[in-house]
């Protein structure tokens, strides 16, 4: 007997876009990820005006998926995976996002890519949105600012839930979404929302239309899903990172609430299709006279979803700084290290034991099930003399993680769909564009520079979650 329910779905995570490759084959428009140029830790990436010669635009090629699928599938069934999380990028099926007929190369590569999973019992789970939406409609419309993406985003959900109902019973609708409570940096407004900042502007107020647009979109999409196949199961997805009090000080608790609640009132609205009162009373003393209709209330109320999907990698911690009674939160400035845990190289606290706490806080105020649809360290990998990579520390991370989500299960009776850990096949970092920040299960020859043969070997740690999801998670 194990601890995690017989279909637990076991499986892995990619976007297309960090992966897929193409960028410019089958029809496929350009989107937000081909215009980022290579970052690093600490270098942001670049955004440049649409795609420049002589620049290094990493997503173009990735690591040519595109053209290697066959071949990648047959190594996930190998590795024993029950399913496969990826996005469609919604410029293979409308290649500017406002066409009026969707593109059928784009749509026929995905028809073949799921029978190709399904052929080895590989389910497919789907991210509609995962930071790759059409430039054009950056261009063109500025992104998630203009209320018309609603339309064309529903289209583009219509058009994918319609032609896979029968390939596809998992979805989410916008990956990580609340990525962009941090709207100092330009990365986040950008990917999530296609939205190029000017000079002045008030980048929380428009930040904050923009979510408002999306989670309307996002509900729509959820009802018109459940129209299509009542047995789709539709998800949010929330990239969380618990803000934990710096200390039992009351003032660093309540900052710690108040942190929460600005980083994760998105899943509030996605769950129970209304926005929690703090988030109304915040927006009316900010005085941000945001465009939210009465309709918009309503399809809120219509599009709630059915679990919550989540990617969780490391924790924050914050003090109180003296604000006041409003504890207001600004994530790119408040919050601190943590001195009891570790970080990884790209500075991200990792934290096993802040999984089963994440999980519990969901859980506590959202009663639906949820799925690890990301988790994994990102590390640079050396092959040895013999080509081996004795990834073992990544092994320790994942092992560690997944220890604390079957406690979750085991002690505080959490109901978990599955775990996709992120990256299981080394891919182009979103953050920071990098090949070098690996995740993988499976290598992939290629480097920061774009050089490589793109040839696929497996890691350790290939054999390692071979063997986790053969024992259904007993054997670590
Ligand atoms: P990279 C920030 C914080 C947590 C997750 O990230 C994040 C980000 C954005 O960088 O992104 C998710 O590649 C995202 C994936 C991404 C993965 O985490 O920056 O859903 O697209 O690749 C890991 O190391």
């Amino acid at each position: 007997m194990s601890i995690l329910r017989e279909n637990f779905l076991w499986g892995g995570a990619v976007a297309a876009h960090q992966l897929e490759g193409g960028w410019d084959q089958g029809g496929k428009g350009v989107s937000v990820a081909d215009v980022m140029t290579v970052g690093a830790h600490g270098v942001p990436r670049r955004i440049t005006d649409g795609v420049l010669q002589g620049e290094n635009y990493p997503n173009h090629e990735a690591i040519d998926f595109y053209h290697h699928y066959k071949e990648d599938v047959k190594l996930f069934a190998d590795l024993g995976l029950n399913c496969f999380r990826t996005s469609i990028a919604w410029t293979r099926i409308f290649p500017n996002g406002d066409e009026a007929e969707p593109n059928e190369e784009g749509l026929q590569f995905y028809d073949n890519l799921f029978d190709e999973c399904l052929k080895y019992g590989i389910e497919p789970v789907i991210t509609l949105s995962h930071f790759e939406m059409p430039y054009h409609l950056v261009t063109e419309y500025g992104g998630w600012r203009n209320r018309k993406m609603i339309d064309f985003f529903a289209k583009f959900a219509r058009v994918c839930f319609d032609r896979y109902k029968d390939k596809v019973r998992y979805w989410m609708t916008f990956n990580e979404i609340n990525n962009q409570a941090n709207y100092a940096e330009d990365f986040a407004p950008f990917t999530n929302s296609g939205i190029k900042y000017q000079e002045g502007e008030d980048r929380e107020k428009i930040m904050y239309q923009a979510a408002h647009y999306e989670l309307v979109a996002s509900a729509q999409a959820v009802k018109i899903g459940h129209e299509i196949n009542p047995d789709f199961q539709i998800g949010c997805m929330i990239a969380m990172c618990p803000i934990y009090p710096y200390s039992c000080d009351p003032k660093d608790m309540m900052m710690s609430v108040s942190a929460m609640q600005k980083r994760y009132w998105f899943t509030d609205v996605h769950v129970r299709g209304h926005y929690p009162s703090f988030m109304e009373n915040y927006l009316a003393r900010k005085g941000f006279d945001l465009d939210i209709t009465e309709q918009d209330l309503t399809d809120l109320t219509h599009g709630c979803v059915d679990y919550i999907g989540f990617s969780y990698y490391m924790s924050f911690a914050i003090k109180d700084h003296e604000k006041g009674p409003a504890f207001d939160y600004d994530e790119s400035k408040d919050l601190v290290k943590n001195p009891y845990v570790e970080a990884s190289d790209w500075g991200w606290q990792i934290d096993p034991l802040g999984l089963r706490y994440a999980m519990n806080w969901f859980n506590e105020r959202y009663e639906l099930p949820l799925f690890i649809v990301e988790n994994g360290f990102g590390a640079i990998d050396e092959i040895e003399a013999d080509g081996t990579i004795n990834d073992q520390y990544r092994i320790d991370y994942l092992k560690a993680h997944i220890e604390m989500m079957k406690e979750a299960v085991e002690f505080d009776g959490i109901p978990l769909i599955g775990y996709t850990p992120w990256g299981f096949i080394d891919l182009v970092s979103a953050g920071t564009g990098e090949m070098k920040k690996r995740y993988g299960f499976i290598y992939v020859d290629k480097d920061n520079e774009g050089q490589g043969t793109l040839k696929r070997s497996k890691k350790k740690s290939f054999d390692w979650y071979q063997q986790v999801i053969k024992s259904n998670g007993e054997k670590l």
